[in-house]
């Protein structure tokens, strides 16, 4: 039987709140779980190093079964874990804090150079059409702004959960022209569209886009219509496990996101799924657009390699 690790109530209340949603999106959620592990390890108490390196990995396994499809969440913890060195309690909880703080930082330096790079596809008087609420997205249109060219935003109200009021009102916040449709209203709109801009919850190795439900039908309307396809997504969301042919696991959220128990009730018995993503695929991506530049999403792969490559073996949080 495995022993009982004494996991942070810090840790406890971001795992919760990653699984609420109340922690949402990929890159925030990242950055809350490398901070939820550094508290766990600045007030710990453990009196041996391994004691203190089962509690790191014991908070680890609790932050990581939150929510299954975005990758940044387990890559977040892989680096602040493969960061813990040193033979005695302070120097591991020095190197968990350190690697930590690294980690937040290079996160917040990646979404400014993505943004930078993504922002030199958008032109003066462009608009975009958002799906869902992704901060690396809105990193390029904020970008945009700075080098003095004017964005407008056609945002889609992104059904069950409306995130496309999030990105409303960050896109207001920044002085950008909003037009709120709901999601059937999409296609009608990509006429007076320039981009479709959307974010990633995981990039797998052939170059699919697995993104807020929803992504994969405006895609394919986007070409159709002509309209190209940009993926504002961090590096953070490649998902290394796709380069040994592993699939994507999507989340299935709870049905009442969809319909309220009273509207349930009224209509009777029926099934009500909701999954929180979709694949989209490669081909009717344009762009994926990192901090390291834009590729065409069927060359992700090589950059995967790079930068995953020698990453083999078990997880670091396994006991
Ligand atoms: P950033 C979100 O998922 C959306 O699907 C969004 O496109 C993606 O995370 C990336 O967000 P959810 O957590 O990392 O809302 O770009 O289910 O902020």
């Amino acid at each position: 039987m495995s022993e009982h690790f004494e996991i942070h109530p810090t840790v406890e209340a971001v795992a919760e709140d990653i699984a609420s949603m109340e922690i949402r999106g990929a890159a925030t959620i990242a950055d809350a779980a490398a901070d939820a592990l550094a508290v766990q390890a600045a007030e710990s108490d453990a009196d041996s190093p391994d004691r203190f390196r089962a509690e790191l990995r014991a908070a680890s396994r609790r932050l990581v079964e939150t929510r299954p499809t975005a990758v940044s969440l387990p890559n977040a913890i892989r680096y602040v874990l493969r960061g813990m060195e040193g033979s005695d309690v302070a120097r591991l909880r020095a190197s968990v804090t350190d690697s930590a703080a690294e980690f937040r930082s290079e996160l917040d330096q990646a979404q400014e150079n993505l943004g930078r790079i993504g922002a030199n596809r958008l032109r003066d008087g462009d608009t975009v059409m958002t799906h869902c609420h992704s901060t690396d997205a809105l990193s390029c249109v904020e970008a945009a702004l700075d080098q003095g060219k004017e964005i407008e935003a056609i945002v889609k109200e992104t059904r069950p959960r409306k995130q496309g009021h999030i990105t409303a009102r960050w896109l207001r916040e920044m002085d950008v022209p909003v037009t709120l449709v709901v999601d059937n209203a999409a296609r009608r709109y990509l006429d007076d569209t320039d981009h479709v801009l959307v974010g990633a919850d995981s990039i797998a190795a052939d170059g699919s886009v697995i993104n807020k439900i929803g992504t994969s039908g405006l895609a394919v309307n986007a070409r159709e219509r002509g309209v190209p396809v940009m993926v504002a997504a961090q590096t953070l969301k490649f998902h290394p496990d796709t380069m040994t042919g592993h699939t994507v696991e999507i989340e299935m959220r709870d049905e009442r996101e969809v319909l309220g128990a009273e509207a349930a009730e009224e209509i009777g018995d029926l099934t009500v799924e909701n999954p929180a993503f979709d694949v989209t695929p490669p081909r009717y991506v344009d762009a994926i657009v990192t901090e390291r530049g834009q590729f065409p999403p069927e060359s992700v792969v090589t950059l995967m390699r790079e930068l995953f490559g020698d990453q083999h073996g078990g997880e670091p949080w396994e006991e």
